[in-house]
């Protein structure tokens, strides 16, 4: 599972996952939209073990409300010009099927 979640849940998150045995990698990772840090979960599991991540992330990754002003994203150039409320938080999550895992 490739999950990316918001850097202010990242704790709790990985309290729980570590608190369930559940392994995985956090990459420190920047937000193509926001441009701003987050943190991107790698987590190999069985099958049977996809729902207690998805419970962890429902659980800890709080969906909320921000205000993205013209100073925050030059990039966005001329489009912007008041400030607009934008969901941040929750968590985008992938769900790959994964060829083949070894530790060698
Ligand atoms: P960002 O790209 O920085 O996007 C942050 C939030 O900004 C998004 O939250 C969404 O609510 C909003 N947003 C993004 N693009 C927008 C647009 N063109 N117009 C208006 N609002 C927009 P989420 O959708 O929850 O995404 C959170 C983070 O998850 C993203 O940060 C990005 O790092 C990652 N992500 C989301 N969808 C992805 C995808 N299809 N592939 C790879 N990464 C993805």
């Amino acid at each position: 599972m490739i999950a990316v979640i918001h850097s202010d849940d990242c704790p709790a998150v990985l309290d729980a996952l570590a608190g369930r045995g559940i392994a995985f990698t956090r990459l420190s990772t920047t937000g193509g939209f926001l441009r701003a840090g987050n943190d991107t979960l790698l987590i190999g599991v069985e099958d049977n073990g996809i729902e207690d991540v998805m419970q962890v992330l429902r659980e800890f990754c709080s969906v909320r409300k921000q205000f993205l002003d013209v100073g925050q994203a030059p990039f966005l150039g001329t489009l912007l010009h008041a400030p607009v409320e934008v969901t941040v938080g929750g968590a985008t999550v992938f769900v790959v099927e994964v060829a083949d895992f070894r530790k060698i």
